[in-house]
């Protein structure tokens, strides 16, 4: 049996019990199911000459893993550089926000290198490799300049974004034919994966064949989507333990307000959150009798906060968080909630329960697992009413929530009034929709298509 080689940017500490990075959520699952090895960055930084020391392999919690440190200067120019402050902004559309110097890129070139170098001499004949995310878009060329031969998967999790964005990026053909190094390039949506290919025809001179297939570069590659989905069961059964209903009973005995309207991200520009908070305030002067009875809870753990995009909307929603509560707020009611910190995904599970709508309007988003773990919460009887941006990856899939325009703050604020004053019968309709969707894209779905289409792919591509 072949064995599963992991490599990603980061990887998870896996003893820790709160995370709050999607990608740690869902490999984590699909690790424990087999044999298999995590490679990836320990974390740390060290200084130029420590970073001799090489790979740490370590067991946790069933999964080994392969670590190794970044130097300062590299984290510098390859994560927050090129990584975070010139690929990130621009795949999600934010030209505006894009840095790009050539030291970030000669940096990103490094690491990958480096990374291929380690990663080289850990695979065996036969393993499948399955890169992810847009940290390692050049692992495969780096690997098989090292020889290896092995079949190599890898899956983006953010949009791939149209080629009008995409051409924004100095040396863009480097980093395009460097994907044709790949037996398959997996995609969250069906859109993503078309400006792939549309990318490929109109820039490199490519073709689009038969079966997802793309020629370009005298080389061939499976360009497809496959969107990720979480474990639908144990978020159900997180969010219905007796901890759970014990915390919803605290949150409404203590709260004046007896409807919630739950958001929950990284912070990050990409979530549009300040354009939520103006919703919500929209709301309640559109609708005044919903003072003091509704509250909007925000929970929005810091990240990347190097990064001076990150500083900046944390400072806006502070701001727009005290100026709605100053305007609306009563001694016995707090409009909107904020909570800048990760919480247990137990405590967050029973509260996506208790919320009677979950907001989920990112500006661009690949996928956004909080939309499905939202549905997966939710009581059969009495569910919630989930309302999604249309920029979200996770809308090509779930229809049936309230699909809004993070851009448009009036129909957001109307698709919250929906939402909270919709009879239970259409709540239930929605909800039996959206939880065969939820289940039946589900995150071993996910898995189990990419690998065994991996496994399936004519090793001719590699060629
Ligand atoms: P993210 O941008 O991190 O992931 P998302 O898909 O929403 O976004 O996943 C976040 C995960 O972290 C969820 O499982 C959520 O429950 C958890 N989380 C968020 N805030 C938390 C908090 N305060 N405390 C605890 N847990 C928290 C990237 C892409 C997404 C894509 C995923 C997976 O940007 O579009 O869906 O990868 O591919």
């Amino acid at each position: 049996m072949s064995r599963l080689i992991v490599a990603s940017n980061r990887v998870a500490d896996l003893d820790k019990a709160v995370q709050s990075g999607g990608l740690a959520v869902a490999l984590e699952d699909a690790l424990q199911s087999g044999r298999g090895l995590w490679f990836g960055w320990d974390g740390a930084t060290v200084e130029e000459d420590e970073a001799s020391l090489g790979i740490k392999l370590q067991q946790n919690n069933g999964i080994r893993t392969a670590t190794i440190p970044l130097t300062r200067r590299e984290y510098e120019e390859y994560y927050l550089g090129f990584s975070n402050r010139a690929l990130w902004p621009t795949f999600h559309y934010r030209l505006d926000l894009a840095v790009y110097e050539h030291s970030f890129l000669e940096g990103y070139r490094r690491v990958n290198q480096r990374f291929a170098q380690s990663l080289a001499a850990l695979i065996e004949p036969d393993d499948l490799i399955w890169v992810h995310d847009y940290h390692l878009i050049p692992l495969a060329e780096e690997l098989r300049l090292q020889g290896v031969k092995e079949k190599i998967g890898f899956f983006l999790h953010i949009p791939f974004p149209s080629p009008d964005f995409f051409t924004a990026i100095p040396e863009h053909a480097w980093l395009a034919k460097s994907m044709f190094d790949y037996d398959i390039l997996g995609f969250q949506t069906s859109t993503d994966a078309a400006n792939f290919v549309r990318y490929v025809v109109e820039h490199a001179d490519g073709e689009a064949l038969s079966d997802d297939r793309v020629r370009a570069f005298g080389k061939t590659v499976i360009a497809r989507a496959f969107p990720i989905g979480i474990d639908p069961d144990s978020v159900y059964e997180m969010a219905h333990t007796p901890e759970a209903d014990a915390h919803m009973a605290r949150l409404q005995r203590r709260s004046m307000a007896n409807m919630f309207v739950l958001g929950v991200d990284r912070l990050d520009y990409t979530k549009g959150l300040p354009g939520r908070m103006r919703a919500f305030k929209r709301l309640l002067e559109l609708h005044p009798e919903l003072m003091k009875r509704v509250t909007l809870m925000q929970i929005a753990p810091p990240t990347r906060e190097e990064v001076e995009a990150y500083t900046d909307i944390r400072q806006e929603l502070e701001g727009l968080s005290g100026s709605i509560n100053g305007e609306f707020g009563d001694f016995d009611w707090t409009p909107v909630r904020y909570i800048h910190r990760a919480i247990p995904r137990a405590t967050l599970s029973a509260l996506f329960r208790a919320s009677q709508v979950g907001l989920v309007t990112p500006l661009r988003d690949g996928m956004n697992l909080v939309a499905k773990e939202y549905v997966a919460s939710q009581d059969p009887e009495n569910p919630g009413v989930l309302v999604l941006s249309k920029f979200a990856g996770a809308a090509e899939d779930l229809q049936e929530a309230i699909i809004v325009n993070p851009y448009d703050t009036d129909e957001m604020a109307d698709g919250l009034h929906r939402a909270l004053t919709m009879p239970v019968e259409e709540r239930r309709e929605r909800y039996d929709a959206l939880i065969v969707r939820v289940r039946t894209n589900n995150v071993a779905t996910w898995r189990e298509t990419f690998l065994a289409a991996l496994k399936a792919a004519p090793s001719e591509t590699t060629s």
